[in-house]
């Protein structure tokens, strides 16, 4: 078994990969299933095959513990580790060959909160990988790419799991922003051009040097482009985390 963490800012497109991938995956063979770690989540364009709203609901606990939306989400973020020992179980049942792990909107709740790094290490013990991804519509500008880099490697702090970056919405781009975006994560100079070219020069001297600062870090930002809907790029994205995850070379993350 292998377990992919789709990790992303709000709307990246976490949930339309993990439904999109899962069917591709089954029409290469590929026994999969989708777990949602979204306690908030109302609408999936998916029918998970272990969600974690069987186990907590976002009302109870508004009502219980008298909160609002935003702090129910943290107790729910927090209740989601009582609930491993259950997945952990369930898991082991279904026995899959790949489970892609859809997790919560607000990227926080998940990855920089203690039950992030609890869930990963404690759900199975298997290889394990994070797709983290970078909106593309989002990450067209050059503070936005950087913003998203930083939250990368934040991530990367804490869970310390092979990661892989992926741009979405490919099919909103035009061509031209899309092979620019690409360029940024493969060539630093590019990244600093653009920045110069920011009309705001303190916000460009900021991003040159925050720029700077992940560069130090040695992370891999090699993006790959995909499009859930069209399907597009999952032929790449599969190889990569394929030569992950069954002990090709391990890329740096
Ligand atoms: N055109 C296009 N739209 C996409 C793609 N991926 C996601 N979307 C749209 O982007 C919006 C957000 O997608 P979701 O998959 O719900 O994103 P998410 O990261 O799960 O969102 P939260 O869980 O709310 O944080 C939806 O309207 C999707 O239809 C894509 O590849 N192409
Ligand atoms: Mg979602």
């Amino acid at each position: 078994m292998n377990i992919i963490f789709i990790v992303g800012m709000a709307g990246s497109g976490k949930s339309s990969l993990v439904g999109n991938f899962k069917e591709w995956l089954k029409l290469n063979e590929q026994n999969t299933i989708a777990v949602n770690l979204d306690p908030g989540v109302l609408n999936l364009q998916y029918n998970p095959d272990i969600d974690v709203r069987t186990q907590i609901s976002l009302e109870e606990i508004m009502e219980k513990y008298q909160l609002g939306p935003n702090g129910a989400l943290i107790v729910a973020a927090d209740l989601i580790g009582d609930s491993i020992e259950t997945i952990r179980d369930e898991l082991e049942d279904i026995e899959p060959d790949i489970v892609l792990i859809d997790t919560p909107g607000q990227i926080e709740l998940f990855a920089l909160r203690d039950c992030g790094p609890f869930i990963v290490d404690g759900i199975a013990d298997c290889p394990k990988a994070v797709v983290y991804l970078f909106d593309g519509v989002f990450s067209s500008t050059p503070l936005n790419y950087i913003t998203n880099t930083f939250l990368a490697a934040a991530i990367h702090s804490r869970l310390l799991k092979p990661q892989v970056h992926v741009l979405t919405k490919q099919d909103l781009m035009e061509e031209e922003k899309l092979q620019e975006t690409l360029d940024w994560s493969d060539d630093h100079s590019k990244l600093i051009d653009a920045l110069d070219t920011l009309p705001n020069k303190t916000a460009g001297i900021i991003g040159r040097d925050l720029s700077e600062a992940i560069l130090r870090t040695g992370m891999n930002f090699d993006l790959i482009p995909i499009a859930s809907k069209q399907e597009m790029g999952f032929i790449e994205l599969h190889a990569y985390l394929t030569r992950m995850l069954l002990g090709g070379e391990e890329p740096r993350p």
